[in-house]
């Protein structure tokens, strides 16, 4: 958590910077995905939107891959393709996301639906957000999922706004949690800046899906600290009270809790900082000079195992 936190800040200002293109922040949210994905098993499956940069630390992608992403660079593992935030590794089964909201949702569903049929004993986790309800696919994700009873759970960080529009007019639900109950399986509403609840609640999720039990939809109720993008100005539509943020914190909360129980200390705290601060700023200086792959491959590239006459001329006419 404190790793994407201290990611996220220094990604944002390199963004300020001009270094790279636009970005969506985390800050505030790394108590619901951290420890969700910090659950997985190796063979067990993952999808995300785009808010969730701690999740993919966790299951293993490296700060690396994860610049190399945003400066777009040949090291980038889908060659400067994607969208930014869209990080993946096939290796690790972290499956980009896709530009249309809860798009992938479906494709989750199917992958657990997949699982289940090959009697593999794994577990799919969705992420999306409260915006992500609305999606015509969240739905046809959550009515297969019930009827297969795939072994899938599918996290809501409910962070109250889709860019400038508050929840209170994404639903007329009582809550996000409430929906799963017309889909036939149980919702679980859980404080997303507690990382304690969110470990507990996910963990017997995962494995209620591991035992073939079937999907389970948790909401986490969390907090976007910052805007909703480096192109979006919040002022605009909602004012951000810094005491109720400070409380609201996930890192500030686990960090006193195990200072409480004796387990942590402030020194120790600021030594972890310190280290990440020059992991991070070494990936940067190593990601940042790499150049992007060939325009010509860039366009061209991964289309068709031998490029016919067509596109061969063009790709001529481009040199
Ligand atoms: C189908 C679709 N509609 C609209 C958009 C534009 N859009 C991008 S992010 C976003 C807000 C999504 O909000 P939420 O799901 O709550 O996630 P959050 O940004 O709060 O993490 C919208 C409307 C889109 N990408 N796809
Ligand atoms: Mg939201």
């Amino acid at each position: 958590m404190l790793l994407a936190r201290l990611l996220d800040t220094k990604i944002l200002s390199i963004q300020r910077q001009g270094r790279i293109g636009p970005y969506v922040p985390c800050m505030g949210e790394e108590g619901a995905v951290v420890p969700s994905a910090k659950l997985l098993q190796k063979q067990d499956w993952m999808f995300s939107s785009y808010r969730e940069l701690g999740a993919h630390l966790a299951r293993g992608l490296s700060i690396d891959l994860i610049l190399a992403q945003l400066f777009g660079n040949s090291n980038d593992l889908s060659k400067g393709r994607q969208m930014s935030n869209s990080w993946s590794n096939k290796e690790l089964n972290d499956v980009p996301t896709a530009a249309p909201i809860g798009a992938y949702l479906p494709v989750a569903t199917g992958v657990a639906i997949g699982a289940k049929i090959r009697k593999q004993k794994i577990a799919v986790l969705a992420f999306l957000g409260d915006g992500g309800t609305s999606a015509s696919d969240f739905h046809v994700a959550l009515n297969f999922a019930g009827v297969y009873k795939a072994p899938i759970v599918f996290v809501c960080r409910n962070n109250g706004w889709a860019i400038s529009l508050p929840v209170s007019k994404q639903t007329a639900s009582k809550s996000i949690a409430a929906k799963a109950q017309a889909y036939g399986f149980e919702g679980i509403q859980v404080d997303g800046g507690d990382v304690v609840a969110v470990y507990t609640t996910v963990s017997r999720a995962l494995e209620k899906a591991r035992r073939g039990e079937g999907p389970t939809l948790i909401e986490a109720l969390t907090f976007r600290a910052g805007p909703h993008s480096t192109a979006d100005d919040p002022k605009r539509y909602r004012n951000d009270d810094q005491v109720a943020w400070d409380a609201k914190d996930p890192i500030k909360r686990l960090q006193a809790l195990l200072v409480s129980k004796g387990v942590w200390t402030n020194e120790k705290d600021r030594e972890l900082s310190k280290q990440y601060e020059t992991m991070i700023s070494d990936a940067i200086g190593r990601q940042e000079s790499v150049k992007p792959i060939p325009l010509k491959e860039l366009i061209l590239g991964d289309v068709y195992s031998e490029m016919p006459w067509n596109l061969k001329e063009q790709s001529e006419e481009l040199e």
